[in-house]
């Protein structure tokens, strides 16, 4: 315990508020320093309720950085006052580590980096993690197991597309050429094969001990589109232990999806690898002006849906564990999928490929689909604009890859 809050409480330092950006209102500077002076974490708490009401009204994007850096120094304060509770009370040391991880989270997934040489909330969630995970009994995932639960594409109702077209990772010129630029969709084999998660990630032992107690928001229900949708905070090991594993306890279906968890738990990023063709660019950028791609993991058990929706970047989406069924439509079919005119969801088709209403959308019934079946080490390119619809035929991790 002792060198839980030596190692951790080490890398933070006491001038905490010295890393606040300069728009920070007085009054929670004021809160704050009464805060570490008084010991009392009641006063970051109201810091860190009010910001988090501030983080949450309106859009993500509109969020200015410099209020994520304020929750981001508010997490590290509560942290630091933590840890000294946690010497004060030994006993209760499992319940707190799981209490300053959660602190930890909620900043690398609320707040934003601060100026060096603040310390870096991902390394500080790495230590603890590697001390807190280990006693958890988690048995690996045994790939008969996937194929005993495995639903066959031939099997789901509505629509079934024409094969999308296939190749052997073929070299960047021929990607570029045939698919890239002309903006067509293929299936990629062969191109995974180097990627340690291909192996690791069947070990649900390993995924514990590199995440499990890490905390991350999983949708619950059956799609974002429907009404009893909702979404709830719970850590890695709950989520495998309640959701993928046993996802026929009655609950909700749970899907971590869409959510960047390699860049809030780094160590996983080695386990993965960028494909070489994330460097194409439709347009004339030099070396020093192309990003890094947004890559999200999609992870959940059979029967996860994405509803029909488009994006506006190139994607590859990376199959590491099990099977998804994918039915993708062109750009120029757009109409007859009736996305909504306004409201938030504009990129989402109000037709349901599963259960077509085609007296409500009958222009549905001219298009016609294509349609692949996702396996362990197969990557699917998604241009800009088409349209896509994801079922997981089996427990499924998926890794996704967004660019310009
Ligand atoms: O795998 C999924 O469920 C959806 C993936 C997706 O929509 C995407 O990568 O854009």
């Amino acid at each position: 315990m002792e060198t839980i809050v030596k190692l951790i409480g080490g890398l933070i330092p006491d001038d905490l508020l010295s890393f606040l950006p300069k728009e920070v209102h007085p009054a929670t500077v004021y809160l704050l320093r009464v805060a570490l002076n008084h010991q009392n974490s009641g006063y970051v708490d109201a810091v860190l309720d009010f910001t988090w009401e501030q983080l949450n009204t309106g859009h993500w994007f509109n969020v200015p950085v410099w209020l994520r850096q304020v929750y981001t120094v508010a997490a590290l304060i509560k942290v630091k006052l933590s840890l000294s509770e946690m010497q004060d009370e030994p006993s209760e040391e499992t319940i707190m580590h799981q209490n300053v991880m959660e602190i930890l989270d909620m900043g690398l997934l609320l707040g934003a980096p601060l100026a060096a040489p603040a310390p870096d909330l991902s390394d500080l969630a790495r230590i603890l993690s590697e001390n807190i995970s280990k006693d958890v009994d988690m048995k690996p995932l045994a790939v008969s197991e996937i194929k005993r639960q495995r639903l066959l594409a031939s099997d789901i109702s509505g629509v079934h597309g024409t094969p999308v077209p296939t190749v052997e990772c073929p070299s960047l010129e021929s990607f570029y050429a045939m698919y890239f630029k002309p903006l067509v969709p293929v299936k990629i084999t062969g191109c995974m094969s180097h990627w340690p998660a291909m192996e690791r990630w069947t070990d649900f032992t390993y995924l514990q001990a590199k995440a499990g107690a890490r905390t991350v928001p999983v949708e619950l229900g059956p799609h974002y589109l429907h009404p009893d949708w909702s979404q709830k905070l719970m850590t890695v090991g709950t989520f495998i232990k309640d959701y993928v594993r046993n996802p026929e306890s009655g609950k909700d279906v749970g899907y971590l999806a869409q959510h960047p968890l390699f860049d809030q738990i780094p160590e996983l990023k080695d386990d993965i690898r960028i494909p070489d063709y994330c460097c194409l660019s439709s347009e004339d950028k030099n070396e020093e002006q192309s990003e890094d791609p947004d890559i999200n993991a999609w992870f959940g058990p059979q029967g996860t849906v994405t509803p029909l929706h488009y994006d506006p970047k190139h994607n590859l989406l990376a199959q590491v564990i099990g099977e998804k069924r994918v039915l993708l439509y062109s750009p120029t079919d757009s109409d007859a999928l009736y996305p909504p005119k306004s409201g938030l969801v504009t990129n989402t088709a109000q037709v349901d490929p599963e259960a077509p209403d085609y007296e409500s959308f009958p222009l549905y019934k001219e298009i016609s689909a294509m349609e692949t079946v996702l396996l362990p080490g197969e990557m699917l390119y998604i241009p800009p604009g088409w349209w896509h619809h994801v079922r997981a035929l089996s427990t499924s991790f998926s890794v996704s890859f967004w660019w310009m």
